[in-house]
């Protein structure tokens, strides 16, 4: 039928074994066709299998190279694609073109799906060469099986997150519109930040947004700011390269600022990644110095900001932080023993993230690179509404709650998203009247480094305990065991990338060079 008619356009290409990794699938953009199409037959499958709710398919590789591109699938309140379904994306990656429709047959047994509900997807793209013709051939696979699809074209990541959740929640959530997403969390940011009297915050960013999808969005977005945040935009697509020597994954991982920005003094700067879904800070101190602040610092920063909102609304929510291994020592230190809020870490990708902090009233999860959120239970945020409303309170204390849900709409619960967090870090700036040296201040990081060893065959190496440990090969965590005990706050761990055919190696010690001896010993371990 329809789908082996695909097949013939899009054939499979590839004889290697693909999995669905850590965000989705991510490799150069020649052999992507088929595999969008296959996405695209499985995201009807996701729709049919959630009875006819809207599901999304972005395509676009992130903070990755402009060769490259992929695809992230979207569930249907707006999340990532269940864990469980990822075996199914799996399957369907690699089976023989003559084998497709007997896939697609089993997932329908497997997974009890009525075939004949109608299905409808909503896809997106990011900046990159490739996007428009992959956009196409998962379009395509969509319709093959008989899918309605939408296509809203150039978004970021998050905002086709926000639409899928606007649409499935009958707009409960917001208008399911691009607008409407402007609209949303401007106008939270425009209400907290009415009566702002700041001395030391000064209202101009900078932000380099990697030469991506966010530079037509962060100008959209200025026209409903008004004048209350001045934005001035760097790498916006116009001469550089999406993520070359910019970006929010080239500042974090090399420590430094991206080309097009001339780091001044008193300069507060912000970078995005290439689809708009993470997002770091980072200034020069007196001392010259480039002082990054990550994911992590963003993290303190909103936790500490809601904790004390709810202490001062007197509501009993239980807040906590989630982090990756990545998490900086200094911070998860800082978390536990100054600010008292309990810290989990699971296994790298925000799919495990976001389900943990599924476990608190007020969930604040973030990478150390910068992607994160916070989510707020459905309790919570019918607590925090009725106190709001509730007239046998005092003034101040509704005005509290108040404040909690304005800060709420301000934020993008579905995923992790750089317009959304940059809203919120500037209005906690703001209303503290700090400069980025006082939200620095809190802690130190410990000097850290994250290096990459290309290997002969990265899945051998298996992890355990949120990835800070390995149970495979024998012997390498007794090594990396010891060498972490020659150094003073030595830790150090290795996984195999979902995203690139690599080793990660991650070290952190008391000095830079310890921490980069750290790694390159532990990086020789695997080698
Ligand atoms: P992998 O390639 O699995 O390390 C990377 C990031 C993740 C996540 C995904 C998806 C690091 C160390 N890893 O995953 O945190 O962001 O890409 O984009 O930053
Ligand atoms: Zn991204």
């Amino acid at each position: 039928g329809a789908v082996e008619k695909g097949c013939q356009q899009y054939p499979r290409s590839l004889q290697t074994i693909l999995s669905y990794g850590t965000a989705g699938i991510r490799m150069r953009a020649d052999n992507l066709d088929y595999i969008l199409y296959r996405m695209g037959l499985l995201s009807v499958m996701f729709s049919k299998f959630r009875k006819g709710q809207v599901t999304g398919l972005m395509v676009t590789a992130s903070h990755n190279p402009a060769e490259d591109n992929g695809v992230k699938l979207i569930d249907t309140m707006g999340e990532m694609m269940p864990i469980a379904w990822e075996k199914h994306a799996t399957q369907l990656l690699n089976v023989g073109d003559d084998k497709l429709e007997f896939s697609l047959e089993a997932i329908v047994k497997e997974e009890g799906i009525d075939i004949n509900i109608p299905a409808v997807v909503c896809t997106a793209m990011d900046t990159r060469p490739s996007s428009v013709q992959l956009s196409k051939a998962a379009v395509d696979g969509i319709n093959a099986l008989g899918g309605e699809s939408h296509n809203y074209g150039l978004l970021t990541t998050p905002q086709l997150h926000y639409i899928v959740c606007c649409i499935n929640t009958k707009e409960q959530y917001g208008l399911p519109t691009e607008e409407g997403y402007y609209s949303k969390l401007t106008s939270a940011f425009l209400k907290f930040n009415k009566d702002k009297r700041t001395s030391k915050y000064l209202p101009g960013l900078h932000v380099d947004l990697a030469n991506g999808v966010s530079a037509p969005k962060i100008k959209a977005l200025k026209a409903y700011l008004n004048d209350s945040l001045e934005i001035n935009i760097y790498n916006d697509g116009s001469s550089g390269k999406l993520n070359y020597e910019c970006g929010a994954d080239f500042v974090k991982v090399g420590q430094c600022p991206p080309s097009g920005i001339d780091l001044q003094q008193g300069m507060r700067c912000a970078s995005f990644d290439g689809d708009g879904d993470r997002i770091v800070y980072f200034y020069k101190k007196k001392d010259g110095q480039f002082a990054l602040l990550d994911g992590d610092k963003i993290a303190t920063l909103f936790a500490s900001f809601l904790s004390d909102l709810v202490k001062a609304s007197g509501l009993k929510l239980n807040l906590g932080l989630v982090q990756t291994a990545y998490a900086n020592g200094s911070s998860t230190k800082y978390i536990t023993e100054i600010m008292k809020v309990p810290v989990a870490c699971v296994p790298t990708g925000v799919k495990h993230l976001h389900h943990k902090a599924g476990d608190f009233d007020i969930g604040v999860y973030f990478e150390a690179n910068g992607h994160g959120t916070v989510l707020f239970s459905d309790a919570a945020q019918k607590s925090i509404l009725q106190q709001a409303s509730d007239n046998s309170l005092d003034k101040d204390t509704r005005e509290v709650a108040g404040q909690l849900i304005t800060a709420m709409n301000m934020i993008n619960q579905t995923v992790g998203d750089a317009i959304s967090d940059m809203l919120l870090v500037e209005t906690i700036l703001a209303y503290r009247d700090w400069t980025c040296e006082d939200w620095d201040s809190a802690y130190t990081d410990l000097p850290s480094v994250l290096l990459k060893v290309k290997v002969e065959d990265r899945t051998i190496v298996k992890t355990t305990d949120a990835e800070r440990k390995t149970t495979s090969p024998p012997g390498l965590q007794e090594a990396i065991d010891q060498l972490m005990a020659g150094y003073k706050f030595g830790r150090a761990f290795v996984r195999p990338s979902g995203t690139e055919d690599v080793m990660r190696v991650y070290a952190e010690a008391d000095t830079k060079e310890n921490a980069n001896k750290l790694a390159y010993e532990v990086g020789l371990q695997v080698y």
